[in-house]
């Protein structure tokens, strides 16, 4: 944290007002549902831990008031209050009335930090209802309150204080946002991970909405170092250490921590300027470059690669890598459709021989946890050649037995995938009802028999000669992993159903981490779906309804009446005859569908849920079966 670049209040440039902001919201915050309510707090947090990076602020503190407006709080310097001479106007209100106002396209000095958008305070002022701001600085107190963008009073001086900093408070324009509740989960997750990659700094989240007040602090010495250790609180590490790299090369800061644990999954995460980067780029290239590098030729110095054995791949690497890539560099030109990936030459070369002179040293310093790492990494290149070729046998055997379709599949008459769907239901016993009840022309059913195989503890060889697994694959017929092709899918809608207990919710999580690790594009793609089966079924006189939750249960209880009325509550699929699975789970007009979607900017979070599930440790699992709908939106159909 060093300051290098100084500005004063004249060196802003400025460029156009706000109301094109107003216009056209999407193109400045990418959404104005939740996602784009929740990015203006990141924006205004952005500018808190840029003065921090500056080194001149060390704690912020984020409050979400009563009333839905959100107050941002830190302790630097102060936005400059001086008249900016270009604009005859106080620094202050050029940030917040200005598009563009902030060095970062201005000349001289660079934005470290920045959300998606990268695109301030006036943003943020121009999308809100009203926005105030107090600026504590050289022993006075100056504020400004704005409305839409625009400014109500002009910087006013409230007289003295001992004070020192910004404090932004803003109330989200409800005539621009869908949405204006805040979640307090939601910021608590991206504060969480802005702390992690600002080590040192210390950020508040309180909500201040109901009688017991939230809060949360985060603060870690550590950086990125300690998110490692987070990552992978639930899984046993290989190794004690955590391996960390740090420098900066050509304007490139470049830091990476990282450490080995007992999974078969790779967990990296990229950042740029504090951004994540989930389609990674070039930072990611230095990366895995480097890593393969330094290990083969640490294997190879060793012998623990003999001569006539091949190189070690970098997927062999990073099996159960968990690592964290955080670079910082001036000016970040983001590639692809989404924006997410970077596309800088000089990140690469940064990352890469930063790492491989740091990693190089470090193994040679730590022989028994080298070791360690090669060892594991050998026997992922056999376990990698098996599962190639028990893949390729099963390729060859569809291609001689035509259709090849699993035996307990019971498949359906129609041929258009748009049109099909296959249910993947818990036991024979239930899979038979659904078998009777099904409508042939467009629902197939897959019965799946007891527990599937926790894919997250068991290599590619034996997850592909799982019979419940391969049934999968067949019926699907869309291949796995590198030999994926969403065109070959055999049904667009996969509907997963289970019970609705514990052991249900269980085998589903089994399922979706299988999706999730070897078909994603299904999940990303929307083709797969929980099927929501009734809890409870409600008998009056003839009249028969079903709840599929305790409120609605409560809700027809009101309605008919209690007195008379039979409650019989379901344990399984396996309590409902054929007749009442069609009606309350199976048929298109009445059924409840969830769809299973998974954010990528969430996707460290993604896994470590998966993770949790799976795990041996008790405790967490529990926690994640009540977060599970987090993952799952609602979808009438
Ligand atoms: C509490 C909510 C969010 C901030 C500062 C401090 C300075 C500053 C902010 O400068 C001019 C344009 C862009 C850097 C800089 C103070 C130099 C000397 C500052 C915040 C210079 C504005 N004295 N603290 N902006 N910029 N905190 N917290 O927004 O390049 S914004």
């Amino acid at each position: 944290m060093s300051n290098e670049y100084d500005y004063g209040a004249d060196q802003i440039q400025i460029l156009e007002g706000l109301e094109a902001v107003r216009k056209r919201p999407g193109m400045y915050i990418g959404s104005t549902a939740s996602k784009g309510l929740h990015h203006l707090v990141y924006e205004i947090v952005d500018n808190a831990v840029d003065e921090a990076l500056a080194g001149f602020c060390d704690t912020i503190e984020v409050n979400i008031n009563k009333d839905n407006s959100i107050t941002v709080i830190d302790n630097g310097r102060g936005i400059p209050v001086g008249i900016n001479h270009k604009a005859g106007i106080p620094a202050v209100e050029v940030v917040f009335t200005m598009l563009h106002a902030g060095g970062k396209f201005g000349g001289g000095g660079y934005k470290v930090s920045g959300g998606l958008h990268g695109v301030g305070a006036s943003v943020v002022n121009a999308l809100s209802e009203w926005l105030e701001v107090e600026i504590c600085v050289d022993g006075r107190k100056y504020v400004q309150r704005y409305e839409r963008g625009k400014p109500v009073i002009k910087l006013k001086d409230m007289g003295e204080t001992d004070l020192r900093g910004t404090k932004v408070t803003f109330l989200p324009d409800d005539e621009i946002f869908e949405e204006t509740v805040y979640e307090y989960e939601i910021l608590k997750q991206r504060l969480r991970e802005m702390a992690f990659l600002t080590k040192g700094i210390k950020i508040v989240l309180r909500d201040l909405r109901e009688e017991e007040i939230r809060e949360k602090i985060f603060h870690y010495e550590g950086g990125i170092i300690e998110y490692v250790e987070y990552l992978n609180r639930h899984k046993d590490p290989l190794y004690p250490d955590i391996i960390y790299c740090e420098g900066k090369k050509e304007e490139v800061y470049v830091e990476v921590a990282l450490q080995h644990n007992g999974t078969y999954v790779e967990g990296c995460y990229s950042f740029v300027n504090n951004i994540t980067t989930p389609e990674g780029g070039t930072h990611m290239i230095g990366f895995r470059n480097a890593l393969t590098k330094t290990f083969n030729d640490y294997a190879r110095a060793q012998k623990i690669l003999k001569d006539n054995e091949t190189n070690l791949s970098g997927e062999d690497i990073r099996e159960g890598l968990t690592a964290i890539i955080s670079i910082k560099l001036p000016n970040p030109q983001f590639e692809g459709q989404t924006k997410q990936k970077l596309g800088n030459s000089e990140a690469r070369g940064a990352v890469d021989s930063i790492l491989s002179e740091q990693l190089t040293y470090y193994l040679e310093q730590n022989p028994t946890v080298a070791k360690t790492i090669c060892e594991k990494s050998v026997l992922a290149q056999r376990a990698r050649d098996a599962a190639r070729k028990a893949r390729e046998l099963t390729r060859r055997k569809t291609a001689l037995e035509g259709s090849g379709l699993p035996g307990k599949l019971a498949d359906c008459s129609e041929k258009d995938p748009t049109k099909c769907e296959i249910y993947i239901v818990e036991g024979d016993s239930a899979g038979g009802s659904a078998k009777t009840a099904r409508s042939r022309a467009t629902q197939a059913i897959l019965p799946l028999r007891g527990k599937i195989l926790n894919v997250e503890k068991a290599r590619l060889d034996r997850i592909l000669s799982n019979n419940e697994i391969r049934a999968m694959i067949t019926a699907f017929g869309s291949g796995i992993s590198e030999d994926f092709d969403i065109s070959k899918l055999r049904y667009h809608k996969i509907i997963i159903m289970t019970d609705a207990d514990v052991d249900g919710a269980h085998i589903a999580t089994l399922l979706l981490t299988f999706f999730y690790r070897f078909m994603p594009d299904l999940i990303k793609q929307g083709y797969v779906y929980m099927a929501k089966p009734p809890l409870y079924k409600i008998e009056k006189s003839k009249v028969v309804r079903y709840a599929y939750s305790d409120d609605e249960l409560d809700k027809f209880l009101n309605e008919m009446g209690r007195d008379g009325s039979k409650i019989q509550r379901y344990k399984g699929l396996g309590e409902m005859n054929a007749d009442q699975l069609w009606d309350t789970t199976m048929d298109p007009e009445k059924r409840i569908l969830l769809r299973v979607t998974i954010d990528e900017e969430e996707s460290s979070e993604v896994d470590l849920t998966f993770t949790t599930l799976m795990g041996d440790k008790v405790e967490p699992r529990r926690e994640f079966i009540e977060e599970n709908a987090k993952y799952v939106r609602n979808l009438d159909i």
